[in-house]
């Protein structure tokens, strides 16, 4: 057997991740945070052929799955999501009410490992700071080692693409960078703009039917929708986050080949 040498283990990680990170400068679609709605949209998008890389600022990918309600970490989901749970292999059980189970862990792990061997790519620990904006267009994000962001003054590097999501959860960090600018204005109809209150059936319809483009460039999915657009919160049912991933795979596959 060869010897194990540790300066061939720290030269195989660095060339690796050089590599990686060298390619996913550019792409076709980035998209930023690593929940059910982000991953969900990168591995359709990624089933399309399309490049894509998840920036995500924790370590584990998964966002708000892995806790289920209060840390009880099973997730409801609604009929309508069953067929999507399928395709991604999880297994469910079926309880009152037209609502279903799924084991937290197994759903957080199942959306991870289905984007990865659909092709997309993800980038833990880089944290979203901006975009980058031409023409009136986000072209790209703006993003750092999460643990220099905010905390020490190094500049971040830049992630270019022709679509961007902001699948961010509850802040829409990416929407929030325009909207602190004056450059999204009202987006809520009326609504204030922020997250409402919580009506599981509303918000679920709503992360699903609101998912799309925010911005010339930036696209919405998840949570985002919400605090975007001034829907409801719904609470840990999940079935909307995986549907408004998906949903927004579609718009942008079919933006991105010009149908
Ligand atoms: O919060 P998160 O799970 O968003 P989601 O996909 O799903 C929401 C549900 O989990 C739940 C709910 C409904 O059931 O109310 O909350 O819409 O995942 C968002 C991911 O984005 C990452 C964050 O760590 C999480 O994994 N994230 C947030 N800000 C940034 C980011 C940022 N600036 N850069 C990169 N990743």
């Amino acid at each position: 057997m060869n010897r194990i040498d540790e300066t061939g283990i720290s030269r195989a990680i660095i060339a690796a991740y050089h590599e990686k990170l060298t390619d996913r400068i550019a792409g076709d679609v980035i998209i930023v945070g690593a929940g059910p709605a982000g991953m969900t949209a990168a591995y359709y998008l990624a089933g399309e052929g399309l490049k894509v890389t998840l920036l995500e600022k924790r370590l584990s990918p998964g966002g708000g799955v892995w806790g289920g309600g209060m840390a009880m970490n099973e997730a409801v989901v609604q009929e309508d999501a069953l067929e999507l749970l399928e395709e991604m292999d999880v297994r469910y059980n079926s309880c009152l009410g037209g609502l279903y189970t799924v084991d937290a862990i197994e759903l957080a792990a199942a959306l991870c490992l289905k984007a990865l061997k659909a092709g997309a790519v993800i980038l833990n620990l880089v944290t979203a700071e901006d975009v980058c904006l031409h023409g009136g267009r986000v072209t790209g994000v703006v993003a750092n080692r999460s643990m220099i962001a905010g905390a020490l003054p190094v500049d971040p590097i830049t992630f270019s693409a022709g679509a961007v999501v902001d699948a961010t959860g509850h802040d829409a960090v990416v929407v929030e960078t325009l909207r602190r600018r004056g450059l999204i204005k009202s987006l809520a109809e009326g609504r204030p703009v922020c997250e409402g209150p919580m009506d599981a059936a509303s918000g679920e319809a709503f992360v699903i039917e609101r998912a799309g483009e925010a911005f010339p460039g930036l696209w919405v999915s998840g949570m985002s929708v919400c605090a975007t657009f001034g829907g409801p919160r719904m609470g840990p049912i999940f079935g909307g986050m995986l549907l408004s991933g998906k949903r927004v795979a579609g718009l942008i596959a079919a933006a991105l080949s010009g149908k």
